[in-house]
């Protein structure tokens, strides 16, 4: 992972917020992601519809939702939806076959159903999110509290280090009621087997390997953008 100062890295965010909002169509169904990137698409598609795009919105968090209906942006109940056309959302690493390490904001379960969802589930993200290998950043997982020591045990025997995400020295609770577990597998050989490791954990909600879920990511790296797909 490249390290870059924070205005460039807004810079970057930006342009590659602005290059994928174009991808969307009027009446689309969108949806929205989390973190400091997909708001910066959030912020450029309420631009598009002051001229007069017409879209509805499904949001990956709380945060987002309440951030989308702030710019009159109609949202969609997730649970109502059978497909989703276009999806937007950020990242925290990601390799050139679309595998991506997500969840660094905590909301990768809604943002995971987003992505299953979406026909076309685009990334976006500044030049800092590329690896070569996933796992510098460490893999969030979400888990149902009663669970958690169990969850720990099944972890450790897939030579994961987890640690409990804590907030203001209280335990970081999801928009589900759950906790996250920032867990350090090293630098991850076969993400997809890591993840089929993690779906069979009872009381692992979801977690952050997001594998053969993305359909392009697109990268702004300086002036330039760049498109993964
Ligand atoms: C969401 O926000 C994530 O899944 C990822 O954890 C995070 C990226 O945040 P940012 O865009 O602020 O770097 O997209």
């Amino acid at each position: 992972m490249e390290s870059i100062n924070k205005s460039k890295q807004d810079a970057e965010k930006l342009a590659a917020a602005k290059e994928a909002v174009k991808f969307i169509k009027d009446n689309d169904v969108v949806g929205l992601g989390t973190g400091t990137t997909a708001t910066f698409a959030i912020k450029e598609l309420a631009k598009r519809m002051q001229e007069g795009l017409k879209i509805r919105a499904a949001a990956s968090s709380i945060k987002t939702e309440e951030l989308a209906i702030s710019y009159g942006i109609p949202i969609l109940k997730l649970e109502t939806l059978n497909s989703i056309d276009i999806s937007i959302d950020g990242a925290d690493e990601f390799t050139t076959s679309l595998n991506l390490i997500k969840g660094g904001g905590g909301a990768l379960f809604r943002e995971k159903i987003i992505a299953s969802l979406s026909k076309n589930a685009i990334i976006i993200t500044d030049s800092s999110k590329k690896v070569s290998k996933l796992g510098a950043f460490t893999v969030p997982v979400e888990v149902i509290p009663l669970a958690l020591q169990y969850v720990f045990n099944q972890i450790e025997k897939l030579h994961g280090q987890g640690i409990l995400r804590e907030k203001e020295g209280k335990k970081f609770l999801t928009d589900n009621g759950n906790y996250i577990v920032d867990v350090d597998f090293g630098l991850i050989d076969n993400p997809k087997e890591l993840a089929f490791a993690l779906n069979q954990i009872d009381g692992l909600l979801a977690h952050g390997l997001f594998i053969g879920l993305t359909s392009k990511v697109i990268m702004a790296k300086g002036d330039e953008i760049l498109t993964f797909e």
